[in-house]
């Protein structure tokens, strides 16, 4: 009697999760999300997509996860007279009706010290959290970068 009862409380909590969760990421809409996969030996890479606000007030994301690294962080990239960096960031807005793109070069989802490498066409899960709590689980698809892609060993190859 006492299993039943606690299987059917926490039957009623994961029922409840959803509309616990509601909030700020239920007025966000994320747009092909996806990871580039990072260089061989490499233990960090980005992870990109566009967040559209379809509601009247300002949304900031305020935190990221994912299972794949053991550290996720939330980045911009700043011009330091003239030279590129990255740069931990507290949130990214998005405006009002608006949109913002997280994109190479700009915001992005940092995965830091990933727990196995990843190859092209995995499937990511990525938790977005909202500066009211509510969160949002996407799917971001690992993408080689273009200059990734092209064959690497063309140059050894003998004909
Ligand atoms: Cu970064």
């Amino acid at each position: 009697m006492k299993t039943t009862l606690t299987l059917t409380a926490l039957a009623v909590s994961l029922l409840s999760a959803p509309a616990w969760a509601a909030g700020l990421a239920d007025q966000v809409e994320v747009v092909s999300p996806y990871v580039r996969v990072a260089p061989p030996g490499a233990k960090a890479t980005g992870a990109f997509m566009t967040l559209k606000n379809l509601g009247d007030n300002e949304v900031k994301l305020v935190k990221a996860g994912s299972t794949v690294a053991n550290v996720t962080e939330l980045h911009n990239h700043i011009n330091d007279n003239g030279v590129m960096r990255m740069r931990q960031v507290p949130e990214i807005v998005v405006p009002a009706k608006g949109e913002t793109l997280l994109k190479p070069g700009s915001y992005h989802v940092m995965l830091i010290d990933m727990k196995a490498p990843m190859k092209e066409g995995d499937q990511v899960a990525i938790t977005l959290g909202f500066a009211d709590g509510s969160s949002k689980v996407v799917t971001a698809v690992a993408k080689m970068p273009m200059a990734q892609a092209m064959p690497m060993d063309q140059g050894t190859m003998k004909h």
